[in-house]
């Protein structure tokens, strides 16, 4: 009999590492860690089995799927978009390949087993292009602005609509055609701000840099202009927001890709808080023009009340209390002396 298991790409990741922790937390102890790094200590004793190897690999994904039973799939490897935009071919091999051997697995196994795959996709507010519009629109919805601007964007609004598309219409012209092989739900996440890990690759990582920066007393020099503003969460939330929507009854969810945000500071703004509680913080500005562009396409806001009314997404945190209860007591102790 093949074990059941949870199946998680990118395990070693920002995201990987809080999910793992939480999903062991309550109880899941049937995960398989997928990474092209050896998974780190911290996680190894919250898996069945960690996976050295690339999801471009398909041998490597058949030899998972003949050995398991994959009941669920959290999707979370990627090229972020700093790093996509110096190597866009990687970029589309890994973002939309590679999510897509993922899907061809979670097909295989639906069919196998008879049974529906749940397929959590890490999305981004880089499926987003905005140009002036940015300062008077607001918050925007799913439907709006869907123009990417970066490579990483197109990767992820393209594998959206892929899911869409396993999710209800995939082999829709052979005779066995039925909807619902795969369950795929997805988050459109917003810049994140971990305590753990620092981000690398990304774009948004101004807000990390900055406060890892300050809380090792170092020099921090920002890449975009103090009013440069877009949509920001701490870790944390973002796992809660992963859970929720996996634990959510499908009956709930009438569309499959979901905005959320908990705070929207500019970078000004954040800077200010950080000073707040590291008065001899050392922050100045080196504009890098082009990565400027990039968050400048990015949504100052966006609408999450689908996410609200469908499954009940509510932050833990605004900024005053990421600051105050997450933040700065665990980055103080991370890098205490
Ligand atoms: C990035 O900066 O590339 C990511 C994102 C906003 O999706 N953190």
């Amino acid at each position: 009999m093949r074990k059941k298991i949870i199946l998680i790409t990118g395990a070693n990741g920002e995201i990987g590492h809080g999910l793992i922790n939480s999903l062991h937390a309550k109880g899941m102890d049937n995960i398989l860690a997928l990474d092209l790094h050896p998974i780190s200590k911290v996680i190894e004793d919250k898996i069945i089995e960690g996976v050295i190897g690339n999801i471009l690999d398909k041998n490597l994904l058949e030899q998972i799927s003949s050995d398991y039973e994959v009941s669920a799939i959290y999707h979370l490897a990627a090229l972020l978009s700093t790093r996509a935009e110096f190597s866009p071919q990687m970029a589309h091999e890994v973002n939309v390949t590679g999510t897509f051997n993922l899907f061809s697995l979670a097909v295989e196994q639906a069919k196998s087993q008879g049974e529906t795959v749940k397929f959590f996709f890490p999305s981004s507010i880089a499926v987003y292009g905005m140009g002036q519009e940015k300062d008077v629109a607001g918050a925007i919805s799913e439907s709006e602005y869907c123009h990417p601007q970066t490579m990483y964007g197109c990767n992820k609004l393209y594998c959206e609509n892929l899911g869409i598309y396993y999710a209800n219409y995939y082999h829709r012209l052979a005779d066995d055609f039925k909807p619902g092989h795969v369950d795929f739900r997805a988050i459109r996440f917003p810049g994140i701000i971990s305590t753990i890990t620092v981000p690398s690759g990304g774009t948004s990582d101004f807000l990390p840099e900055m406060i890892h920066a300050a809380a090792q007393g170092e020099q921090y020099d920002c890449f975009v202009r103090n009013d440069t503003r877009m949509p920001f969460m701490v870790m944390p939330d973002a796992i809660l927001a992963i859970l929720s929507l996996m634990d959510a009854d499908k009956s709930q969810l009438s569309q499959h890709v979901y905005n959320i945000v908990a705070f929207n500071p500019s970078a000004g703004e954040f800077a200010d808080k950080v000073k707040e509680y590291f008065p001899h913080a050392k922050i100045g500005t080196s504009i890098n023009g082009k990565r400027q562009g990039m968050v400048d396409s990015w949504p100052a806001d966006v609408d999450d009340s689908a996410a609200r009314s469908h499954w009940n997404w509510s932050p833990e945190f605004d900024l005053d209390s990421a600051f105050e209860n997450y933040l700065i007591p665990q980055i103080t102790q991370r890098y205490e002396k």
